[in-house]
């Protein structure tokens, strides 16, 4: 296994960003603040600065137990006194038993005789094998804190919580804390290639390809486990068949012995076609029991190789990707041949509904509800449909998708995009999860009010056993993993929303500002605005009034006049239709009818334009540019407001960040200004070439235009 230090190229990738010469003189000036990579992410442990604080943090955390010697339980002791050492500046012992006040106790009442000791069995089990408390109590006559749970992964998500709360600073006295998951698979997909790329990867090479086990990988996994990610699918869905060959699978099996202790198992994204390509066989018709012995046979020897091996991730029939209908078979019958395979192990498989073929309806959105929702109740039951949070294509707004609430007799996966394809990628600041929580909280009113996403996903609205959410990674072998150091940020909060989908955006935002960046009240706040704005910031200068899809290639710049040779659907122009007459893409009753696949009553709202919310207006009407909006102003006006109130926005996030100068470490200070830099020019480019191309449109009914 060759380790390789990660930190040597920080220099290098740092100087390019700002010039040698201006880092080295600002890191002097920045007296007190130790320069900072971003490598260590929400992890720094950067001292208290407060010596009473200290010494009273430091009352709570004499020694450590950690029980019994395991391979996670001996991650669980090193992150401890990593930890404390960092917050606290001291080294706490590790102890077999508590001898004073002052002992945090780790363990499960299977493995520790403290903690079984203590008759919590019944509670920890009830909160699961990943649930755990927290609590305050006493041990042998000594006040301690004790970390329990039923399982190791959970004593290792308390031990994590437990660093948080100095983290965050906050009282170590009196705890009572219970948690579990709310849902049960929380994965992130990297969409990483055989040759080491990663498809809309913004943040450097694979982390596990080529041939590479090193301490970054570690690191990985800490971070994972420190936000309760339990899963890693590692290759893109646009799989290689390759993937699936022994040499990979010995591959994958020394990337799961890495990141088994931390409690995440590996997934595979497999090709449907690997039967034919791998195993020559004629056929990959899924009814075929050849096909089906092949699947079979592979599934046994992945679980070989991989005891703990998740499952498959698969996209079929979609962007080219072959699939069970190139048989003349369903989703169902595709999804359910690996379903048999991986069953006998206790696998699953996460079956994309990102599919959208020209042939089901002419407007995109429409078609993968068109194709699942007749299939509900005919995929096995170790079989989730993964669907992302919107219907078209993980765009900066869109409505829920409509297969929320409407496959009841399925699990649903929801799949959200950490990385920033359409956001900015890792040159802008957009903070995702207030978009995310927009999803989570909608009320789909599958059951009535009250039916939201959330619901849906966590199973309580269908009494669904098996849950989860799965986040397309946004990590990479750059020295701050995500290109942005921002962008750690929806990282953090994918897990932390994973984990529960209750937490407001603003909540997870504050633990991680403090866990990143610092605790002082005016850094907290003025990152936390910076933040909590950044998202709609984006979507004012990108997706005024939810017109989407104003791109082109690169989904980065703005390409209102793309018109995609290959698919009208991977074109602009479909989707703003833009002309002399109006602008917007009809999805009422009297257009593609799009609206109906939603209940009562957002199929009625949403059909009128009167009282479909302004942010997706143009998302589900076509109006001409002298519709008179709810504020009064015309359409066009607004158009043009929203445009300029985006760029005004980004230069405003800059603005406010260079506040910040000298009250964070000047290493990352530079960084994030050099890319809020970007971004301001960024925005004004989209304000300047999207109204530049609407104007020549709208002229005649607008008033007011470029010339403001
Ligand atoms: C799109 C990406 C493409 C992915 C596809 C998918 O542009 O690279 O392969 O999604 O989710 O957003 O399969």
């Amino acid at each position: 296994m060759t380790l390789v230090n990660p930190l040597n190229t920080t220099l290098r990738t740092r100087c390019r960003l700002v010039g040698c010469s201006t880092l080295i003189a600002a890191m002097a000036l920045a007296v007190g603040l130790r320069a900072e990579t971003g490598y260590d992410l929400w992890l720094r442990y950067a001292r208290l600065m407060d010596p009473i604080q200290r010494a009273s943090y430091r009352q709570s955390a004499i020694a450590i137990v950690v029980q019994p010697r395991s391979p996670t339980s001996e991650v669980i002791a090193a992150e401890l006194a990593r930890g404390l050492r960092g917050l606290l500046g001291v080294d706490v012992p590790r102890a077999v038993r508590p001898r004073s006040d002052g002992t945090v106790i780790v363990g499960t009442p299977s493995t520790s005789p403290l903690v079984a000791a203590l008759g919590w069995t019944d509670a920890l089990v009830r909160l699961g094998d990943e649930g755990y408390v927290i609590r305050s109590t006493s041990v042998g006559g000594h006040a301690a804190t004790v970390i329990a749970s039923a399982g190791e992964a959970g004593a290792l998500y308390g031990a994590f919580h437990f660093l948080r709360l100095i983290q965050t600073r906050r009282p170590l006295a009196r705890l009572d804390i219970a948690e579990r998951p709310r849902l049960e698979r929380r994965l992130l997909n990297h969409w990483d290639n055989l040759d080491g790329s990663i498809e809309r990867g913004y943040a450097g090479r694979s982390l596990w390809w080529p041939d590479r086990v090193d301490q970054r990988l570690r690191d990985y996994a800490r971070a994972n486990a420190s936000i309760g990610i339990n899963g890693a699918s590692i290759n893109s869905v646009n799989a290689n068949p390759q993937s699936l060959t022994t040499p990979l699978l010995e591959k994958a099996a020394g990337i799961a012995g890495v990141l088994r202790p931390y409690g995440i198992r590996v997934y595979l994204a497999a090709n449907f076609a690997a039967p034919k390509m791998l195993g020559s066989l004629p056929t990959d018709d899924p009814l075929d029991p050849a096909v089906a012995r092949w699947w079979r046979a592979k599934a046994d020897e992945i679980y070989r190789l991989v005891p703990d091996f998740g499952g498959f991730v698969v996209k079929a029939n979609s962007e080219g990707q072959p699939g069970p209908q190139d048989y003349g078979r369903t989703h169902a019958d595709g999804a359910n041949v690996l379903a048999d395979a991986v069953a006998p192990h206790g696998g699953i498989v996460l079956w994309r509904a990102f599919v959208y073929d020209e042939a089901v309806d002419p407007d995109r959105v429409k078609r993968a509800y068109a194709e699942f929702v007749p299939l509900d109740g005919r995929f096995r039951e170790n079989v989730f449909a993964q669907v992302k949070n919107g219907p078209l294509d993980f765009q900066p707004r869109e409505p829920f998708h409509p297969l929320f609430g409407a496959m009841p007799r399925t699990p649903l996966m929801a799949e959200l995009q950490i990385t920033q394809e359409y956001l900015g990628q890792a040159n802008h600041l957009v903070y995702l999860a207030p978009m995310w929580k927009e999803v989570l909280d909608a009320d789909t009113y599958a059951q009535g009010p009250g039916s939201l996403v959330a619901k849906v996903i966590d199973g309580s609205l269908d009494g669904q056993r098996r849950t989860g959410i799965a986040g397309v990674a946004n990590t990479g072998r750059d020295v701050n993993w995500s290109g942005h150091d921002f962008a750690q940020a929806n990282w953090y909060a994918f897990g932390r929303l994973a984990w529960d989908p209750g937490l407001s955006a603003g909540a997870i935002a504050d633990e991680w500002i403090r866990m990143t960046w610092g605790d002082a009240p005016d850094v907290v706040a003025t990152i936390r605005s910076i933040m909590l704005d950044s998202r709609e910031a984006f979507v004012h200068y990108t997706m005024p009034l939810g017109l989407h899809h104003v791109i082109g290639g690169d989904h980065y710049a703005p390409m209102p006049e793309n018109t995609d040779p290959r698919r009208a659907d991977w074109s602009a122009t479909y989707y703003h239709r833009a002309d002399a007459s109006g602008i917007g893409y009809d999805r009422t009753r009297r257009g593609s009818g799009a609206v109906d696949q939603y209940r009562l009553p957002l199929r009625e709202l949403w059909n009128d334009p009167a009282t479909t919310p302004d942010d997706l207006l143009l998302w589900f009407h076509r109006l001409p540019w002298d519709y008179r909006m709810k504020s009064g102003r015309t359409l066009w006006d607004e158009l043009v407001r929203s445009y300029r109130r985006g760029a005004d926005e980004a230069k405003g996030l800059e603005t406010r960040w260079r506040t910040l100068h000298g009250k964070v470490d000047e290493e990352r200070y530079q960084a994030v200004l050099a890319r809020l830099r970007r971004q301001t020019e960024d925005a004004a480019a989209w304000r300047d070439k999207c109204l530049r191309y609407f104007q020549a449109f709208s002229k005649g009914s607008a008033s007011d235009a470029l010339s403001r």
